[in-house]
């Protein structure tokens, strides 16, 4: 978390509407650190969204932000016909030099979006509907970046969906075991081994690239307020060329369990059938046109092993004495790792019933 005074700097050096006053930290995200900002002046007060990039995880803030300059833009262009389009996308607040972003005294990065307003994320979805709509919206999202002119977008994160070799990290976090912490989770470690056989599925499918978000988190889509449509996709640091499928899965990972990530009771974690199939429907209305035969045949596998490589991956920071994800208490990375993996048996008890289902709606 940023100091205030960093805070009221870099607030300083963006065109908003009046003075910035008020900073709030906002959101649940585990890497950036973001603030709602509210500034008050002569007309009424303007919020935005202020972000500070984590550069320990993002080695190149610059070239996320030349990224994002681009896919935003593109969005502006797509919706120029759009009603109310300044709430379907985000769109970037100069900095007072004019570039999209600001680089502080200490050489950390900043951005700042308008605060999108009368609409919100949540951490879970409690209705089919609200499924429905995230899904509509990341299709959405692809279709539209689908047309995005060259030069290929740059890799913020390389391999960040490479599930082997976040698998055979895990395996190096295993052999250190730099904190002693391995012993405290060998049923998980044994989980984790025992199904690595799937971890190179899709890169063996011959799967086309695109451009894809990369992390499609239920509490990355904004829905209305009043209306409950999906509205805006939020959260691009990780926009890339990726697989449309690691979009799906992370949706069903994150959409369709009733519990939070972190949830210790783990009977409440379970993959509810009625939130797959709105999301197979809501995927598919917008990204059904472009989606190829095969792409389609494993939307259920999708969801069964992004949630193993998000589990692996915090069974890793755990071991490695979390230095990757944000934590706000011990052995928070282990029960996160844990939920996931529930979760993964969950849909495997379930995957052949999913695998029927996507045939009878894509088939
Ligand atoms: P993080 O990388 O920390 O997850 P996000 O970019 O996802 O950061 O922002 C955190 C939360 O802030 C989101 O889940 C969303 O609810 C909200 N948010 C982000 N950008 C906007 C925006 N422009 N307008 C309204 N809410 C936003
Ligand atoms: C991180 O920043 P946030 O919370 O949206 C992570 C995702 C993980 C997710 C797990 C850049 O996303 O890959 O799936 O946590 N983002 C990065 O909740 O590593
Ligand atoms: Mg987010």
């Amino acid at each position: 978390m940023s100091e205030p005074r960093h805070l009221r700097t870099a607030a300083a050096q963006f065109q908003f509407r009046g003075e910035a006053e008020a900073f709030v930290p906002y959101g649940n995200g585990h890497i950036n650190d973001t603030y709602l900002v509210t500034c008050n002046g002569a007309c009424a007060p303007a919020r935005y969204i202020l972000q500070h990039i984590n550069a320990q995880v993002f080695h190149s803030p610059a070239v996320v932000m030349q990224n994002i300059e681009r896919v935003t833009a593109h969005l502006a262009a797509q919706l120029a016909h759009e009603p109310d389009r300044a709430r379907r996308a985000l769109t970037l607040v100069p900095a007072r030099d004019g570039s999209n972003w600001y680089v502080d005294a200490d050489g950390e990065t900043w951005r700042a979006y308008p605060f999108i307003e009368n609409a919100r994320s949540y951490e879970t979805a409690t209705s089919v509907e609200q499924a429905f709509q995230a899904a509509a919206a990341f299709g959405r999202f692809q279709q539209q970046l689908a047309s995005l002119p060259a030069p290929r977008l740059h890799e913020t994160i390389p391999d960040f969906h490479h599930t082997p070799r976040r698998f055979a990290a895990l395996e190096r976090a295993i052999a250190a075991d730099v904190k002693g912490r391995a012993k405290l989770a060998q049923p998980e470690i044994d989980f984790a081994l025992a199904h690595e056989s799937i971890t190179g599925v899709l890169l063996q499918a011959d799967l086309p690239e695109r451009i894809t978000h990369n992390d499609t988190k239920f509490n990355n889509v904004l829905l209305d307020d009043a209306t409950g449509e999906s509205l805006c996709v939020v959260d691009l640091d990780t926009v890339m060329p990726g697989l449309a499928l690691y979009d799906f899965g992370d949706m069903v990972r994150t959409t369709t369990s009733p519990a939070a990530e972190d949830e210790q009771d783990l009977s409440k974690v379970t993959m509810q059938f009625p939130l797959f199939e709105a999301l197979v429907r809501g995927y598919l209305s917008t990204a059904g046109g472009f989606l190829t035969e095969t792409e389609k045949k494993f939307l259920a596998f999708s969801g069964k092993l992004i949630t193993f490589e998000v589990g692996i991956r915090f069974l890793a920071d755990y071991l490695a004495g979390d230095t990757y994800f944000k934590i706000h208490r011990e052995g928070h990375n282990l029960d996160r790792c844990r939920t996931q993996f529930k979760l993964v048996e969950s849909i495997e008890l379930q995957e052949e019933k999913m695998n029927r289902l996507v045939e009878s709606i894509a088939g």
